[in-house]
């Protein structure tokens, strides 16, 4: 059992991520049992939630003309856009039911900011805005950030990048994550978290 300074962190396992979901992760659902298994092996875990407004920017809807995949240039920066997906309070922003992480101490969510989105479950698409994460992990004492979840080239990645720059170590459990992958974006997420430092694994090494 890892201690307490090592924290699972399990993004995104949502409805909306699944097969047949408003945002589907191909094979999304396949990372469940797996994130079951290591969430026994850690007495430390964190969950995190997107979590939008109807009216959210990210959304393709919002945009008169515009369509899902496209990008857009916004005031932070460029932001892809999507279909609706995980809006407050709804079925597909549901934790997926067969998911078993009983003993998650907090679960962040992301995205709630109308006109800001948030793929990082440390700071928000505006490259300031904080959630809160970065200040509760160092308050309980908290060295390695091990993440799992959806999707692995969007708010994995993004929430292991600003782990890094929050000075945690942080290792991506490569095989309890699936990717949207957009043009490329899973071969650059992780060509950006090995520059960064970011340690990929399996999670038969850390189970066996
Ligand atoms: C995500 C796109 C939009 C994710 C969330 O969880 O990776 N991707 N919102
Ligand atoms: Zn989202």
């Amino acid at each position: 059992m890892k201690p307490v300074e090592d924290v699972l962190l399990v993004v995104d396992v949502q409805y909306d991520f699944m097969p047949g979901g408003a945002l589907a992760v191909a094979c999304g659902d396949e990372v469940v049992p797996i994130v079951n298994r290591l969430a026994r092996a850690f007495s430390h875990a964190v969950l995190t939630q997107d979590w939008h407004p109807r009216s959210h920017v990210s959304f393709a809807a919002n945009h008169a003309g515009r369509k899902p995949f496209e990008t857009m240039t916004l005031p932070y920066g460029e932001q892809v856009l999507w279909s609706v997906h995980c809006v407050q309070d709804t079925e597909g922003a549901a934790l997926h039911r067969d998911l078993h992480v009983p003993h998650a101490r907090l679960v962040i969510r992301k995205g709630h900011h109308e006109r800001v989105d948030s793929y990082s479950a440390f700071i928000e698409g505006d490259r300031v805005t904080p959630t809160g994460l970065e200040g509760y992990l160092r308050n309980v004492g908290a060295k390695h950030v091990w993440l799992a979840g959806l999707a692995t080239d969007y708010c994995v990645a993004w929430s292991a990048l600003d782990a890094r720059t929050a000075g945690f170590d942080v290792t991506v459990i490569e095989d309890a994550c699936r990717a949207i992958d957009l043009d490329g974006s899973l071969e650059r997420a992780w060509q950006d978290m090995r520059d960064a430092g970011v340690r990929r694994v399996d999670s038969a090494d850390i189970l066996n």
